[in-house]
């Protein structure tokens, strides 16, 4: 019997292992909250200093933060809808061709259990229809977080849960209940030290409907009046995201749950005179928050450039589901395990054909081919870009430099936009044109 016992162990061994080998299972629960335009900095264990999220900031007190996390790009001013696909699909919104599977597909193939909650509109929600369940719609997030709490109780220990919980908040018109509206005043708010009263120049993207949410020139009572807005509504999505982390302790799951935090873009709220996710300063559309917490993840704080879709490939290597070939997304694995300080040395961003950027650990450029215009910022000593490089003699070699730079990678990413068009426009804008345009527009229609 001894004998035998022993031979079966042999046997049953390898099998099993090539069966691991064929199609890996889940190793943990996937969690992934994803707040709908979140600001970079925007939680309390960010470092924000008004916001208070103590649900999240005490889920992710141990763990893996990235500072420069970026969504690659939009080709429209609903920037939401580019960045969601991305995450779906693990490809640049440039990429024209991609036979890779969306990561509802590798869920499902991987044997989560898989829901997603959240808005409906600019998402893309024909790639939803792969996850078991997808409850799409609603403009309150704890209509979300019911959807997903009654999941975990259906399924929880029975399939590795994948939960993904995308809600309104804290988009506008910010949504929030009594109890933290209450808890922010405008006149306890400072504007952004970059705060203008309008975009000095014209970035392409003037009049797009986030610009005109508040009137222009802005002012510090219209401003902190959206921030204390926008402050209550991220308030209300850090409750709603702690009842799921509660129904995850008490369905015996949390331990084993590996959490993302994200936001879907940035948002700007009064610097350099902007409102919207239509720019790519640094708190503009582009930069969000990114964070990794759960077994396995380490407390870290990291500088590396990575991208915000590169959560998808991350998931899969942490979760030892595998991480599908072919996508444009890294994992972001080795970098949270010590292994690699990097995926990448330089960050390429780009808004529609009237703004592209590129930056490294220290320098951003960024170009407005419309206008035929350059900024340079040095990021160390200037993070809020208020210091435009550009125009100083001794920029001269870095502009070259990061040009050229910018210009290969846009190729290599497959961009046709140029960076330089035959007929620049005027650069110049204040409010006063705006409302000349719109009444002509008015006058026309
Ligand atoms: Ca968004």
């Amino acid at each position: 019997m001894k004998i035998l016992n022993t031979l079966a162990h042999l046997v049953v061994v390898p099998l099993t292992a090539l069966c691991a080998l064929a199609a890996p299972s889940p190793k943990y629960n996937v969690v992934f909250l994803l707040a709908d335009d979140l600001r970079p900095d925007c939680l309390g264990v960010l470092g924000h200093s008004i916001v208070k999220t103590p649900n999240l900031d005490k889920l992710l007190a141990n763990g893996f933060i990235f500072r420069n996390a970026y969504v690659l790009g939009a080709n429209t001013g609903a920037v939401c809808t580019p960045s969601r696909t991305m995450i779906q699909t693990g490809q640049s919104y440039l990429c024209k061709n991609s036979s890779t599977p969306t990561l509802a597909q590798t869920v499902k193939a991987a044997g989560f259990a898989s829901i997603r909650s959240g808005k409906s509109d600019n998402n893309p929600t024909k790639m939803d229809v792969d996850f078991d369940r997808h409850v799409d719609g609603g403009t309150d997030a704890k209509v979300n977080a019911d959807n997903l709490i009654e999941f975990i109780k259906e399924h929880a220990g029975k399939k590795p849960l994948f939960l993904y919980f995308a809600p309104h908040e804290p988009h506008d018109p910010q949504h929030a209940t009594e109890e933290f509206y209450r808890m922010y005043k405008p006149a306890d708010i400072p504007l952004p030290v970059n705060f203008l009263p309008f975009h000095p120049f014209d970035n392409g993207e003037m009049r797009i409907r986030d610009e005109r949410t508040l009137p222009s020139p802005r002012t510090r009572e219209s401003v902190t009046g959206k921030l204390a807005r926008y402050y209550a509504s991220t308030s209300y999505f850090d409750q709603q995201a702690g009842r799921i982390i509660d129904a995850l302790k008490q369905a015996g799951q949390f331990d084993n749950t590996i959490f993302i935090v994200a936001g879907d873009n940035g948002l700007s709220l009064g610097e350099h005179g902007l409102l919207g996710k239509q720019n790519l300063y640094e708190f503009g559309g582009m930069h969000v928050p990114l964070i990794f917490a759960g077994p396995g993840i380490p407390k870290g704080d990291s500088q590396a450039l990575v991208y915000l879709f590169e959560l998808y490939p991350t998931l899969c290597d942490l979760a030892g589901v595998g991480v599908p070939a072919g996508l444009d997304a890294k994992s972001l694995a080795p970098v949270i395990k010590g292994e690699q300080p990097k995926v990448r040395d330089y960050l390429f961003t780009a808004y529609k054909d009237c703004q592209r950027s590129i930056r490294d650990d220290r320098w951003k450029l960024i170009r407005y081919p419309l206008i035929n215009k350059t900024q340079l910022f040095d990021l160390q000593a200037d993070p809020h870009e208020m210091n435009d490089l550009a125009d100083k003699p001794e920029s001269a070699d870095k502009i070259k430099e990061l040009t050229a730079l910018l210009e290969k990678t846009r190729k290599e990413y497959g961009d046709n936009a140029p960076l330089n068009v035959a007929n620049p426009t005027p650069a110049e804008w204040n409010p006063s044109l705006v409302k000349n345009k719109s009444k002509k527009k008015a006058e026309a229609e």
